[in-house]
């Protein structure tokens, strides 16, 4: 069956009680026990695990052609609970391009605990093995990455790390599972922030993370109960909800990228567009192989400097400056003082992340409207 089919029925099957075709929200912490340790339907109490979950975790799964879904209560909580696959001692390979809060995460919390984190340009594959040592345990990528939106090899990672005896993560959040599916490419695990593409509408804070290894599943489902960090049952119902209408969101809003991508290249007022559908992108080969579509985010520079972002950023009047991506209103975002704040200045400088950088997620208004407003906005 087509991505769009299983979006709509798996793991979102009808109400076996009264064939409500919308899974019901069972807004309980806890469940009624027949007999002591006698649950029914296995459910005991809702941060062990609770139906409405239950049927994200299966559809995120299925979507992404896994066998064991996990639903977190943020994109966060879900890449903690990836990491607990590392001790002290192992160290990380991670992309030098990710979410600011993921930087975060390895440099604030998991250095402290002992674990080294390496930094590369995993878009180079031979980079990678490259910076494998004694130590390494895990690489972990985004593809496309947030916020510069360079593309990996996946398959070409998937194959090292299987050699090499590592694990593979890939954060799938800019991508989504319609455009790519990390697990067939050889990755291990997939992190989703569900807050962007799959919830799409801006109204939900969640996460997930996909496997098909049982010997992976196993402890993160063991951390996910223990450490508590879960949707509850109302969210869990929004992605849900999200979810069935993906591709149709995903199509629409890629289709407008790649002509606000144009527009912009060929604007002078614009030093320079990252998007993976331009010819100038230079994993642009690898993007039509490895995805579906080029997807809904574009960064690009502009000429001025900081003072002309801010000038941008008052001028707009559609794209509404805030954090976050992949819902139905186009957002503006500037890294450096948002999304990657927690970066220094210097790191952010080595990364690319310069003070004219912008990111914009293209939502589902009028393709004309967007123009538009971009045209009008970068008027000197
Ligand atoms: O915000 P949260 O649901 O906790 O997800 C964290 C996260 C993880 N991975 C990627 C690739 C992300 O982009 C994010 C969150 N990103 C933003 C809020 C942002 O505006 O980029």
């Amino acid at each position: 069956m087509k991505f769009e089919t299983l979006a709509i029925h798996d793991g979102q099957a009808p109400d076996p009680r009264t064939g409500a075709v919308s899974v019901p929200i069972y807004q309980t912490s806890t469940f009624q026990q027949d007999a002591i340790g006698k649950f029914r339907e296995g459910f005991e109490y809702s941060r062990s695990g609770n139906p409405t979950r239950q049927a994200l975790e299966a559809a995120l799964a299925l979507l992404e052609g896994g066998k064991h879904g996990l639903a977190f209560g943020s994109g966060n909580a879900a890449t903690i609970a990836a990491l607990q696959l590392v001790k002290p001692g192992d160290q990380i390979l991670a992309s030098d391009d990710t979410y600011g809060g993921t930087y975060r995460i390895f440099e604030k919390i998991l250095r402290p605990w002992g674990v080294d984190i390496r930094y590369v340009d995993a878009s180079d594959t031979a980079a990678v093995e490259a910076a494998i040592g004694p130590k390494t345990a895990l690489i972990w990528v985004e593809s496309p990455t947030n916020p510069l939106l360079k593309l990996v090899d996946i398959a070409a990672l998937g194959a090292l790390a299987h050699r090499r005896g590592l694990l593979l993560v890939v954060d799938n959040t800019f991508a989504s599972p319609y455009l790519q599916r990390p697990l067939e490419l050889g990755a291990h695990v997939v992190v989703h922030s569900t807050t962007k593409y799959l919830g799409g509408h801006s109204d939900v804070i969640g996460g997930a993370l996909v496997t098909s290894e049982r010997d992976l599943y196993d402890p993160i489902k063991f951390y996910q109960n223990a450490a508590g960090a879960v949707p509850g049952p109302w969210d869990s119902w929004l992605v849900l909800r999200g979810i069935k209408t993906l591709k149709v969101r995903i199509e629409e809003q890629q289709t407008t990228a790649l002509r606000l991508a144009r527009f912009l290249e060929a604007h002078p007022a614009v030093e320079r567009v990252y998007y993976p559908g331009l010819s100038s992108h230079p994993q642009h080969a690898l993007a039509k192989r490895q995805m579906r579509g080029f997807g809904g985010m574009i960064s690009l520079q502009i000429k001025g400097g900081f003072p002309a972002v801010e000038r941008l950023v008052a001028k707009l009047k559609l794209f509404l400056l805030a954090e976050s991506l992949g819902g139905v209103e186009s957002l503006l975002c500037y890294p450096p003082k948002m999304t990657h704040a927690s970066i220094s200045p210097e790191e952010r400088a080595r990364r690319g992340i310069h003070d004219n950088l912008i990111r914009l997620s293209v939502g589902l208004e009028a393709a004309d409207d967007l123009e538009a407003d971009l045209r009008q906005a970068l008027q000197v």
